[in-house]
């Protein structure tokens, strides 16, 4: 089964893909209303054109349980900001409209209207990553351009929110199953407004706030995202709000025609595996040094190393696994506005999302590309057939803490809640995966390439792993991987090896695959058992 080719071990993808075409795989159902699943576009679909929305009639909710839209009657602001006291109210989005239908010749102009409808934090926020961009960064011609013809495009569509969104948008709060599909129009709508800093109560960095346990949405943190003594990582930063433009050129010269569905998915903890009970055996496994999930992995799950706040440091100085991830697919950001924080056995699930741009580098050597034109075929509901999975690793200070069954536990659950799915199916595409919270969160990757495997396994799905360039842990990881399978070590044997690894003392602890080695071999009674019963 292994192969010659240095560049991967294991299974090929042949097998990997059933010997099927990449894209081949019938398991996710067409989008479908139901209490739990929010539509906010008109079923069937159009033959061409964007989705209509839905309701066709508007109906506008304020409460806790939806995103509160910027164009909401309830959204108000003061007449005068300087004396709300005396004032009076008028509707926010009146301010928001004519503050910005005007015409842009500076990214100062541009920041003075954002602040125009954002007066509370016109002290406190600062553009200075948007002004180095505009005066610094690109040249004179593309800041014109930019400013002139791209930027009112933003703020069209934009303004166009209460036409495309009809219908309240559900959050998606913790320990819930809820599930919203948008089409890829409502969303840029949505990121329009994103960029220009319109949702309301979405600002405050007060943790006990309404929305103090969400990602944040609203640009300004990324406009600010610039010093001059963090120089790389502000480069990197100039270079995500390349691929941010990009998108928004892309989707106001054409308007996208499909849709994309974000599933919040929760498991309670009781209802997660046994883990020292599971006797499935391995699943498949290809692992290789070259390529990277978002391009190798085509139509398999693909995993987003995420934070608990989705979305990580998109809209900050973060440049790595996740944050690529939703620059070069804009509409993941999307999930930000609507998904609370992740809990110990949660995971959301988001179909449909086209890539927009092609990228060099990683973190600060990280540069936008040009333009990426994405192949992948749609499915009957109009999503493109990606789909990712985002898991938030636990960030590890101390390297030994890792080890700690509570720790291994969450670990395997989390990655479990990702790869499994509620429709039981003996055809689910792979795990596209790879060094999961070994990154920034300084995990070790050949304990998460087991942990993953085991909850790949239980959930029924093979793996495929991308080191990413790491050719001594594909060889390493391979070696284990054969060793586990030639001595029949199931997910339950394995679990209780990683549970006597975790019982030596720290400081007495040899090499973690050492231990593994040479313990694997010796089977445990209950298989001498099994295999006494079946003898003669
Ligand atoms: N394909 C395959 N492997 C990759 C790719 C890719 N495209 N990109 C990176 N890797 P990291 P974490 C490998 O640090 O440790 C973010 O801020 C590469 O070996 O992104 O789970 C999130 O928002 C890299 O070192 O994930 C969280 O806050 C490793 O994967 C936090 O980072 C881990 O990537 C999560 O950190």
């Amino acid at each position: 089964l292994t192969s010659d080719d240095p560049e991967w071990k294991g299974i090929s993808m042949e097998e990997i893909y059933k010997h099927h075409g990449p894209f081949d795989w019938h398991h996710l159902p067409p989008i479908h209303p139901s209490p739990s699943h929010t539509i906010l576009f008109e079923l069937p679909l159009p033959n061409r054109g964007p989705p209509r929305p839905h309701p066709v009639q508007a109906v506008d909710k304020w409460n806790q349980d939806c995103v509160r839209m910027p164009h909401s009657v309830h959204s108000l602001y003061p007449i005068d900001p300087e004396n709300e006291a005396t004032g009076g109210f008028r509707r926010r989005w009146e301010v928001i409209q004519e503050s910005l239908l005007q015409n842009f010749m500076s990214s100062h102009q541009l920041e003075a209207s954002i602040l125009s409808y954002n007066h509370k934090y016109a002290e406190r926020w600062d553009f200075a990553a948007l002004h180095y961009f505009f005066n610094e960064y690109i040249d004179e011609e593309e800041a014109k351009m930019c400013l002139g013809s791209l930027i009112p495009k933003i703020v069209q569509l934009a303004l166009q929110l209460p036409d495309l969104i009809t219908g309240p948008i559900p959050l998606l709060k913790r320990q819930r199953n809820t599930t919203i599909s948008l089409s890829q129009l409502q969303v840029a709508s949505l990121l329009a407004n994103a960029f220009l800093c319109t949702f309301p109560r979405r600002n405050s960095t007060n943790p006990q706030s309404e929305y103090g346990s969400f990602p944040f949405i609203n640009f300004n943190k990324l406009f600010s995202s610039f010093r001059e003594e963090r120089h790389s990582r502000s480069h990197a930063v100039m270079e995500k709000l390349k691929c941010i433009f990009h998108y928004f050129r892309r989707v106001t010269s054409k308007a996208p025609e499909g849709t994309i569905t974000i599933q919040r998915r929760f498991v309670p903890k009781k209802s997660c595996p046994r883990w020292d009970k599971q006797h499935v055996k391995l699943p498949a496994l290809h692992i290789t040094s070259k390529g990277t999930i978002e391009s190798q992995g085509a139509g398999l799950l693909q995993v987003d190393f995420a934070n608990k706040y989705v979305g990580g440091g998109v809209l900050n100085y973060g440049c790595v696994q996740e944050e690529i991830r939703f620059v070069i697919c804009p509409e993941l950001m999307v999930t930000m506005l609507v998904t609370e924080a992740l809990d110990d056995t949660e995971a959301l699930i988001i179909n449909g999302v086209e890539r927009y741009s092609r990228y060099e580098g990683y973190s600060s050597s990280f540069k936008w590309a040009g333009d990426f034109t994405d192949e992948t075929p749609r499915d009957s509901s109009g999503r493109l057939k990606t789909c990712i999975v985002a898991i938030d690793a636990l960030y590890f200070k101390q390297p030994n803490v890792q080890f700690n069954m509570g720790n291994v536990i969450r670990e395997l659950n989390k990655a479990y809640v990702g790869f499994s799915s509620e429709i039981v199916s003996n055809n689910m595409p792979a795990v596209a995966t790879g060094n999961w919270g070994c990154g920034a969160f300084r995990g070790n990757p050949q304990l998460k390439v087991l942990v993953q495997l085991m909850a790949a396994a239980v959930a029924g799905r093979s793996m495929v792993y991308f080191t990413f360039g790491d050719t001594n842990l594909r060889d390493s990881v391979a070696d284990m991987y054969w060793h586990l399978i030639r001595h029949d070590v199931d997910i339950g044997r394995l679990f209780a090896l990683l549970s006597q690894y975790q019982e030596t003392q720290p400081e007495n602890r040899s090499d973690f695959y050492r231990f593994l080695y040479n313990r694997s071999k010796i089977k445990p009674l209950t298989h001498y058992f099994n295999a006494d019963k079946k003898s003669p």
